[in-house]
């Protein structure tokens, strides 16, 4: 393959590959920082996952697709890796007021879900864009150029999709409830997507066909990659050009490096390690990227039907991200 060559200052037309990055939240916003700094970012798309989206407050808020928008705008805050960088939370200090007057059964004024000052720009933002009728593709392009970025952010559908999850304490509950308010810390039964026939757009679509490389992000294979799996043909298009799609594995030595994906898998059946990530992804990938601490699982991640490339994963400096991108859109254009 001839190595990406990165943004072309010559005035000559770009010459990265074109790149689709089928995107979680934290995982996929990291490498997403890693891929433009090696190819041109007007090249990159992700395909979000917006089963996480909730409604707060009357507003409609998608995590996975803001923490990507802010992450590349360099505005996430970097020890939390979600909402804004230096926010303010006097917003939500005000709502406790409510806290005491509101009635059994109320849904009014959630304080578990904390939403910052300028974050809730965002929401406004998104919220009425939508109820003047726009679709969530549209309304993410005009916040992603609000923000100065060149990468294309598309949701993976525009209809109403959920997440919800079963758990044993709480039954099944909005995924963002079992994520925050439960802090994810009760076992899991079941996960349900909850949506009426939604459908991959026609932008996520064609990101997918017509990339040079697909990239399945470090993201939680079940509630993040999961969703967007789960709408029509997704599968189907992906293993149509299986042999350049490269998956990323999340779990680095059995362990997530944030989030519940470890016990979830453990918890639904499979096995919390690279082994049980390349059994969800080998009818769809070709390649799975995993981390130098399972280099000795690679040769069953091979047994198992995928090729493999062992290298840093865990994305803890800029460097790092670049060099996995490298890594894996190589493994992508070999294939
Ligand atoms: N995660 C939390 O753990 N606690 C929060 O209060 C919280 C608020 C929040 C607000 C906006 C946003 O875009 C994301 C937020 N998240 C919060 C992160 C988030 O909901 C999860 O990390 C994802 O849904 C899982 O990918």
């Amino acid at each position: 393959m001839s190595a990406p060559t990165g943004p072309d200052r010559s005035g000559a037309p770009p010459t990265s590959p074109r790149v689709t990055v089928i995107s979680g939240g934290v995982g996929a916003a990291r490498l997403l920082s890693g891929i433009v700094q090696v190819v041109e970012p007007a090249a990159v798309t992700a395909v979000v996952n917006t089963g996480d989206d909730t409604e707060l407050h009357g507003l409609h808020v998608s995590p996975d697709l803001d923490t990507i928008v802010y992450t590349l705008a360099n505005a996430i805050d970097p020890e939390r890796g979600w909402g804004l960088v230096d926010e303010t939370w006097r917003t939500m200090a005000a709502l406790e007021r409510y806290v005491a007057v509101r009635p059994d059964g109320s849904a009014a004024a959630p304080t578990w879900f904390n939403l910052g000052d300028h974050d809730l720009a965002t929401h406004f933002y998104r919220t009425a864009r939508l109820r003047e009728g726009a679709d969530l593709t549209t309304v993410t392009a005009e916040i992603a150029t609000a923000w100065g970025l060149a990468l294309r952010v598309l949701p993976m559908t525009d209809q109403r999709f959920r997440t919800r999850i079963e758990t044993e304490s709480d039954g099944l509950i909005d995924f963002q409830d079992y994520f925050v308010r439960l802090r994810h810390a009760v076992p899991v039964r079941r996960i349900e997507f909850d949506h009426d026939d939604a459908r991959l757009t026609r932008q996520a679509r064609a990101a997918i066909v017509d990339a040079d490389v697909v990239l399945i992000a470090p993201s939680n294979p079940l509630v993040s990659v999961g969703p967007i799996r789960a709408l029509p043909d997704v599968d189907a298009l992906l293993r149509d050009r299986r042999d350049s799609v490269v998956a990323i594995s999340p779990i680095v030595g059995g362990a997530a490096l944030k989030g519940p994906a470890d016990r979830m898998l453990t918890e639904l059946g499979h096995e919390a390690s690279v082994i049980g990530v390349a059994s969800l992804y080998r009818d769809v990938a070709s390649t799975l990227v995993i981390d130098r601490a399972d280099t000795a699982s690679a040769e069953q991640v091979r047994s198992a039907g995928m090729r493999c490339e062992v290298t840093d994963t865990v994305m803890s400096a800029p460097g790092v991200a670049a060099e996995l991108a490298r890594t894996a859109m190589a493994a992508a254009l070999s294939g």
